[in-house]
């Protein structure tokens, strides 16, 4: 049966990263989520509402209300305490997406620390709390390219430097 390494005899119980886990992965959680917020902030406002080209397919703003309603939908099947509201694509203001998105990760991130804390099982999704956490950075980061791509298209393209800042991680 595979068993982890012995931590080297030297290090402290504080350098053994395995003890970080939790925190780090929600850590992450929490810079995922800035990067969306960071996203929204630099998105030109023009951007926000224009229909695309051939009259099909979301808007950003639907975009990041899916984004939203999405994180909501899981909320929903793992039972967890705070559920909040959904977004409406048609109406919402970037402003109010950003709180949003902010009500939501913190929803998350408390049903992601009870799996880290508890058995690694989250309610209606079958894998584990470890790829939880994969699956929603992975649907964040997959709409925020279609959004930049959206958004150039649009005429109404993010900054370079947005583009790039969008990937510094060591300062998001
Ligand atoms: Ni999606």
């Amino acid at each position: 049966m595979p068993t982890m390494p012995d931590p080297p005899r030297h290090a402290t119980v504080e350098k053994v990263y395995l003890h970080h886990i939790p925190v780090s992965l929600l850590n992450a959680f929490n810079t995922n989520n800035r990067i969306n917020q960071y996203l929204i902030d630099k998105l030109p406002l023009a951007a926000w509402n224009l229909k695309p080209a051939k009259g099909q397919g979301r808007t950003v703003a639907a975009i990041v209300a899916h984004m939203h309603n999405v994180r909501v939908m899981w909320l929903k099947a793992a039972k967890a305490k705070e559920i909040p509201a959904q977004l409406d694509r048609a109406t919402v203001t970037p402003g109010q997406a950003v709180r949003a998105l902010e009500r939501s990760r913190h929803a998350l991130s408390r049903v992601l620390s009870q799996a880290l804390a508890g058995d690694g099982h989250v309610r209606g999704f079958r894998p584990d709390v470890a790829g939880f956490l994969a699956y929603l950075i992975a649907h964040d980061a997959h709409h925020r390219g279609q959004i930049t791509m959206l958004a150039r298209q649009l005429g109404h393209a993010l900054p370079q430097k947005a583009m790039f800042g969008m990937w510094e991680w060591n300062s998001r």
